[in-house]
């Protein structure tokens, strides 16, 4: 056992908390004993149009296999995230934005983000887009990305945001794997004071001919630069808007019918389009929203994500307007323009509750302590932390230097699959341990299990599963049902395989130990290796490569890619620039490769399969432990690759 720091609940949070300690215990025994009362209960926070009668109607076996909550019920996302909260107290502020600029920001409240989606809405219906439609978004963190994704729920359209740091031909595939009819996007984004392309990448994913079926494309003008635009399909946002009704009466959506897709990577093959539903989505959302941030009306509460990933979606948008919250969103990044940036922001818009992910906490961690104490902070009271396994030295500077002492963090795993937080402590009931997301919240079944999906019962390691369903779970991979039980409930029959390694420790806490699959984690964002690769294969002068994740300080995980090139290449820095350019544009800046090793060969078996968990101690620098390397067909290559990794990192 590791020697672990345990924060206990602070007094002032246990008098006042949502959720107390006995509360969480009675909470989580009703779910077990009776579900449908518990979250029949639950569902009440939401707006019914026509209430549901069934509850629950799972299964994860194959012969009966399904996952429905809430079936035979309708309601409107967007209404129970804007109509609800406008009718009561239309002047309260929905959305916060604040620009890359320090100097520019917005406020909206309520009623006018009604009239915003409304007109938006109507908007989307004069260019044919009806209930069930795919409308990709593309567009970088203004607030016109919460009214598009609210828009389409309002019509019953499904959206699939992508994130703006793609490249064109990642935009064109997933355009094309959800046959999308409309594009939105803005002429371009601002960053760190520099502008993205945004208009050029889709008109470049538009060229292919597999986007054929995208009829219009629709233009936010966020900065004003020069773009093209094709008369026939492009319009400006503005303009469509200003002529555009006011009134557009919500449509009556029926639990089950798909509120969005958005695309992640898996081990395998191209990106899978998850697809969550509106009622059981919308309802974990709210409720892991309001226990797990103890969200109290007023405040300001910051998730410093994207929108492009899911936890922009679940707890910027969906999660936080759900429950009448005003959300900030930031177009802008840590360091610009200087390392205090959001500490000033929180100290600008007063933000109470604030939740990033832990490669940012790093990067700000290794400049030092004064650009966070020379702001004031006075007004925050939670933190939180998504999207990797915290290292308890950067939790530790989180709660002393950001929180001093003060504010509980509250470490949420989860997954883009499982909509919203399923293992995070609730502040004013869960004592803390710096690196654990610590309990699963009522509902959660989590189980470890070792290699033959035996069951291990009390402090264990193995692989984490859920042995049940929870109302926001994925329904299926777009256009591909077989994929989605073949991936995720196979590996161990009944149970939702979640990809990550776990301990659990003899307090019945859970420390996430990161993925046992071929994804990687880098910066919070998951890539999976294999796409990595087929992108460094599809260069003409590489004829293999191999890709697996390096501890990286700030990342958490770097991209270490081996590379085979064809006969007669030569592989010098010229080269690595090359093939690091050229990952860029096939993929995206997030799968800049860390390291490139040229390997003459790669260790193989010999049947053919590369045995990663070489490449992944080479990569780290481990020449240890290599374990068995007797199935190799030539395990003289593996001291070739060791001589060769001082020339990559
Ligand atoms: C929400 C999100 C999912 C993977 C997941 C796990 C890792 C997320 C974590 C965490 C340890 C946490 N992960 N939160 N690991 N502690 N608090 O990040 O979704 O992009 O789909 O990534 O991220 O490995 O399996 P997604």
């Amino acid at each position: 056992m590791t020697t672990e720091t345990l924060y206990p609940v602070p007094a002032e949070w246990a008098a006042r908390a949502k959720i107390d300690s006995a509360g969480y215990t009675r909470r989580t025994e009703l779910a077990a004993t009776d579900p449908d009362m518990f979250w029949r209960d639950e569902a009440q926070r939401l707006d019914w149009i026509a209430p549901f009668t069934r509850v629950k109607n799972t299964s994860f076996n194959e012969s009966d296999f399904g996952i429905k909550w809430f079936e035979d019920g309708t309601l409107n996302v967007s209404a129970n995230c804007i109509d609800r909260h406008a009718a009561r107290n239309p002047a309260a502020i929905a959305i916060l934005w604040e620009g890359d600029d320090p100097a520019e920001s917005r406020a909206i409240s309520y009623g006018e983000l009604l009239e915003e989606v409304c007109r938006f809405a109507n908007v989307l219906k004069g260019q044919g887009i009806a209930k069930g439609d795919r409308v990709t978004i593309y567009l970088p963190m203004i607030p016109e990305a919460a009214v598009a994704m609210l828009a389409c729920a309002r019509i019953g359209a499904i959206h699939s945001v992508v994130f703006g740091g793609f490249s064109p031909d990642s935009l064109a595939s997933r355009i094309e794997d959800c046959d999308s009819k409309l594009v939105i996007t803005a002429d371009e984004g601002c960053r760190g004071g520099k502008r993205v392309t945004l208009k050029g990448n889709v008109d470049a994913a538009l060229r292919h001919v597999h986007c054929a079926g995208v009829t219009s494309v629709i233009v936010v003008r966020r900065t004003g630069g020069a773009i093209a635009m094709q008369p026939d399909r492009d319009i400006w946002y503005h303009d469509a808007i200003a002529e555009a009704a006011v009134d557009c009466p919500p449509e009556p959506m029926n639990a089950e019918d798909p509120l969005f897709i958005l695309y992640t990577s898996g081990s395998t093959g191209k990106p899978k389009g998850v697809l969550h539903t509106s009622g059981g989505y919308l309802l974990w959302a709210a409720m892991t929203h309001d226990y797990i941030f103890d969200y109290r009306p007023g405040e300001v509460f910051w998730c410093a994500a994207d929108i492009g990933w899911v936890t922009g979606h679940t707890y910027i948008v969906y999660g936080a307007l759900a429950n009448g919250a005003t959300t900030l969103m930031f177009e802008g990044i840590p360091n610009y323009p200087d390392f205090s940036r959001f500490w000033d922001i929180v100290d600008k818009h007063q933000v109470n509750i604030f939740y990033a992910a832990p490669t940012a906490l790093r990067a700000l961690m290794r400049e030092g302590d004064t650009p966070v104490t020379r702001t004031s902070r006075a007004s925050l009271r939670l933190l939180g932390s998504v999207g990797e396994p915290i290292n308890p030295d950067a939790w530790e500077w989180y709660h002393r230097v950001v929180g001093e002492r003060r504010c509980p963090i509250v470490d949420t795993w989860w997954q883009t699959e499982t909509g919203g937080a399923m293992i995070s402590p609730l502040p004013g009931a869960t004592a803390l341990k710096p690196g654990s997301a610590s309990t699963p919240l009522f509902g959660v079944l989590p189980e470890i299990v070792d290699a033959d999906g035996v069951v291990l019962d009390g402090a264990a390691s193995g692989n984490l599963v859920i042995a049940d369903s929870w109302p926001g779970q994925m329904r299926t991979i777009w256009n591909d049902h077989a994929r989605f039980f073949q991936t995720y409930f196979t590996t161990y029959p009944g149970k939702y395989f979640t990809g990550d390694g776990c301990r659990r420790d003899p307090d019945g806490y859970y420390w996430i130990t990161g993925r046992v699959d071929d994804v990687i984690n880098v910066s919070g964002h998951r890539m999976g290796t294999a796409e990595v690769e087929s992108a460094l294969v599809a260069h003409g002068k590489v004829a293999e490569a191999a890709v697996v994740g390096m501890p990286h300080d700030i990342k958490g995980q770097g991209i270490y890619a081996f590379v085979t090139l064809n006969a007669h290449e030569v592989g010098d820095a010229a080269l690595r620039a090359e093939l690091v350019r050229w990952v860029r544009t096939e993929i995206g800046p997030i799968a800049t490769p860390d390291a490139i090793q040229f390997a003459p060969a790669l260790p193989k078996t010999r049947s053919g399969k590369i045995m990663r968990r070489i490449l992944r101690k080479i990569a780290e620098g481990d020449f240890s432990s290599f374990g068995d390397t007797s199935t190799l067909a030539d395990p003289g290559v593996v001291d070739v690759l060791v001589a060769g990794r001082a020339d990559a990192v």
